[in-house]
C-alpha cells in the first residue's frame, strides 16, 4: 500500500529519476551536449574514455543522464548502460558526412537490443552551425529512421555550440514521458 502511494506520488511530483543515454559516434558532440543540458554553457571537451554522468533537472522532471565514449574501441560497451533507458538521444555529427553509414550501423545494432525496445529515441542532427551540413531530413533518412515501424522517435536541429534545439529536444522528451506514464 505504502510502495503504492509513494510511487504514484513519485510520479506525480516528478521526482523518480528518468534514465536517458547520449549515444553517436566519437565526435559528435555529445559530452559538449550533456554539459549544455545540464550547466547551460559549451564547455571544453577532451574525447570521453569511459563515460560522464550528470543530473540534470527540466520541466521539475530530473533526468540521469549518461553520455558515454564513441570511440570504436568504447561502443561495444554501450550495451552494458541498456537497462532501465528511458530516452536515447542519439548524436550525430551531420558533417560527417564520411561516416554515417557506420552511424546508422551503430544505431540499426542498438535499436536491436530487448533491454531498448520501449526506449524513446531522439536524433539530433548537431553541428548545423556549421556550413555544408546534412539537413536533419538527410540525416534521418540516411539513419532509416522513416523504416522504424514500432519505435517512438523524433530528429532535431542542433547546434549545442550556440544551444540550439536542444530545448525543443526536451521538451519533446517531457512530454512524450508524461504521456508515457
Ligand atoms: N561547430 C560545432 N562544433 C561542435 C558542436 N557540438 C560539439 N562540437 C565540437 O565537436 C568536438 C567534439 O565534441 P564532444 O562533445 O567532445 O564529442 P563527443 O561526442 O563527446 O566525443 P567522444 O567523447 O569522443 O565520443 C568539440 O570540439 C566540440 O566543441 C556543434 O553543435 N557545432
Ligand atoms: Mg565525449
Amino acid at each position: 500500500m505504502g510502495g503504492f502511494f509513494s510511487s504514484l506520488f513519485s510520479n506525480l511530483f516528478g521526482s523518480k529519476e528518468m534514465r536517458i543515454l547520449i549515444l553517436g559516434l566519437d565526435g559528435a558532440g555529445k559530452t559538449t551536449i550533456l554539459y549544455r543540458l545540464q550547466v547551460g554553457e559549451v564547455v571544453t571537451t577532451i574525447p570521453t574514455i569511459g563515460f560522464n554522468v550528470e543530473s540534470v533537472t527540466y520541466k521539475n522532471l530530473k533526468f540521469q543522464v549518461w553520455d558515454l565514449g564513441g570511440q570504436t574501441s568504447i561502443r561495444p560497451y554501450w550495451r552494458c548502460y541498456y537497462s532501465n533507458t528511458d530516452a536515447i538521444i542519439y548524436v550525430v555529427d551531420s558533417c560527417d558526412k564520411d561516416r554515417i553509414g557506420i552511424s546508422k550501423s551503430e544505431l540499426v545494432a542498438m535499436l536491436e537490443e530487448e533491454e531498448l525496445s520501449k526506449s524513446l529515441l531522439l536524433v539530433f542532427a548537431n553541428k548545423q552551425d556549421m556550413e555544408g551540413c546534412m539537413t536533419p531530413s538527410e540525416v534521418a533518412s540516411s539513419l532509416g529512421l522513416p523504416a522504424l515501424r514500432t519505435r517512438k522517435w523524433q530528429i532535431f536541429k542542433t547546434s549545442a555550440i550556440k544551444g540550439e534545439g536542444l530545448d525543443e529536444a526536451m521538451e519533446w522528451l517531457v512530454q512524450e514521458l508524461k504521456t508515457k506514464q
